[in-house]
């Protein structure tokens, strides 16, 4: 692909926007960059895109503009539905998400992981196994960084590590990682898409152009992945904490077993640091990316030992008057809820935020199991209450402040302040950190 000469449209002006402006631009493309948000509320982002040489149409969209355009670069945040996108798609102009771009200038191995939970820090690990290896790594995506400034960065790598979201992969074409991961599925972002299966078709994408000579890591024990994983094209390296397999990576009597081509490696789990089921099975999906793409197993093993869990990730925060308070503000959906209930016992248990539409009915057992004190909080909370306030004693708070010191008044020596959301933030934080920031002051002001 050369862009130089023609006339791109990038829709979104936050990072990945600004990312693929100066990218194209630098490359010799006429670009127009277009936000909802107007050049006052786009300070930040103009600043970044400096002196190069793009157009705005900021404050609108400008449906023209989409219509004569010869490539539209869509940025994450951007729904699929959005009406010029949609005129613009059935005129025949080529639109791509960022990925999409960033993959036709990468010509090393990559390595994607996806699922709706565990993305972050299996990327993470991933990462720190390449680099453990002396592998020159770049670790970016849906983590925080678009994969564009790989390519605009003129570096050269041995390694990538893609976190990819649902959002990025609505727009690929020929998007096609080496090794790529599917954690797990359960419901999220139903604000975005029709229903949980159009999310679910969104993530299989990840496989979509794979073929026979690449790797399709997979968790064996979640029911709906599995169900999936048996029409891919790549060759399937499933992963499974409950199945003896031969072909894939398991986990039984306290030793991770990895077995390829009847070759094995073992890695005893005792000494690992990093705490809980899910995260087992994200060191084995890590574990397998690695040694697929060439990793030696003494550094991929002394790697996993020594990873520390990211923050904000069922993070202990503090112990008051014999109650241990914990925070796990990344925790945006049920499935991760249900991991961090299925942690602890004697919970009170802070929940709420921005509503994205799924059920919350999953948690009904583990809730009337383990949580002795449901507080609710933000515009989530009345549909929480009439699926799970039957359960258990269930209140309401007016703050996330309010809700800490309201566990604290009604929580038992020996028992768990657990802050698991199961929703977004938007409602009362800026983002997640802010909410895990404030959650963390509040409980130090005890
Ligand atoms: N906009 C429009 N028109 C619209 C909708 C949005 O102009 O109709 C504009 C918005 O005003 C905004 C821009 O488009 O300025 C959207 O930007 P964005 O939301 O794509 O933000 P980026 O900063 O580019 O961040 C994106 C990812 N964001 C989302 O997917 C929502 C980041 O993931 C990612 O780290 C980054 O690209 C780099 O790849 C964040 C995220 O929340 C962390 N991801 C979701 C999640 O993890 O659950 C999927
Ligand atoms: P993502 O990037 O997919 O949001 P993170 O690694 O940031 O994943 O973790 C987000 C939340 O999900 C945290 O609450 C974490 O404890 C939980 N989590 C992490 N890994 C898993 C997993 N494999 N299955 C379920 N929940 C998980």
């Amino acid at each position: 692909m050369n862009p130089f000469g023609s006339k791109i449209l990038v829709v979104g002006l936050a990072k990945t926007g600004v990312a693929c402006a100066r990218f194209l631009a630098a490359k010799g493309a006429h670009v127009t960059v277009t936000d909802m948000r107007s050049e006052k509320e786009l300070t930040e982002p103009l600043t970044e895109l400096g002196h190069f040489n793009v157009s705005r149409e900021l404050g609108r969209h400008d449906e023209a503009t989409f219509l004569s355009s010869d490539l539209i670069v869509v940025s994450p945040g951007v729904p699929m539905d959005l009406p010029p996108l949609i005129a613009a798609q059935r005129a025949g102009v080529e639109i791509i998400s960022e990925i999409e771009l960033a993959s036709r200038f990468i010509d090393v191995p990559l390595a994607a992981i996806t699922g709706t939970n565990g993305k972050t820090t299996t990327t993470t690990i991933l990462g720190a196994i390449f680099k453990h290896n002396g592998y020159h790594t770049f670790v970016g995506g849906n983590i925080g960084n678009p994969l564009i400034e790989l390519a605009e960065s003129h570096q050269i790598f041995d390694q990538v590590v893609a976190e990819i979201s649902s959002f990025q992969l609505e727009w690929i074409t020929s998007f096609r990682p080496t090794v790529a991961a599917l954690l797990n599925l359960s419901e999220d972002h139903l604000d975005r898409y029709p229903d949980y299966q159009a999310y679910i078709n969104a993530k299989l994408r990840i496989f979509e152009n794979q073929t026979e000579d690449d790797f399709a890591v997979v968790n064996r024990d979640d029911p709906l992945v599995w169900q999936h994983a048996r029409n891919l094209k790549a060759t399937l390296f499933p992963f499974s904490r409950k199945i003896e397999l031969d072909e894939g990576i398991f986990y039984k009597d306290s030793v991770i077993t990895y077995r390829h081509n009847g070759h094995e490696e073992c890695f005893p789990t005792a000494a690992i640091r990093l705490q809980g089921v899910h995260n087992q099975e994200n060191i084995m999906a890590a574990t397998a990316c690695a040694l697929l793409l060439g990793c030696r197993p003494d550094e991929t093993y002394e790697t996993i030992l020594c990873f520390e869990a990211l923050h904000h990730r069922m993070e202990f925060v503090r112990e008051v008057n014999g109650v241990r308070y914990f925070e796990d503000s990344k925790a945006t959906n049920v499935g991760s809820v249900e991991k961090a209930i299925e942690s602890f016992t004697d919970i009170t248990l802070i929940a709420g935020g921005k509503d994205k539409g799924g059920s919350y009915a999953p948690l009904a057992p583990l809730v009337q199991e383990r949580v002795r004190h449901l507080i609710l909080i933000g515009e989530a909370a009345g549909r929480m209450e009439e699926e799970l306030g039957s359960l258990t004693d269930t209140r309401r708070a007016a703050s996330l402040e309010d809700a800490v010191r309201m566990a604290a008044e009604i929580t038992t020596t020996g028992g768990t302040v657990l802050m698991s959301p199961a929703c977004s933030s938007f409602d009362m934080f800026r983002d997640y950190e802010e909410r895990a920031q404030r959650f963390i002051a509040a409980v130090k002001a005890l």
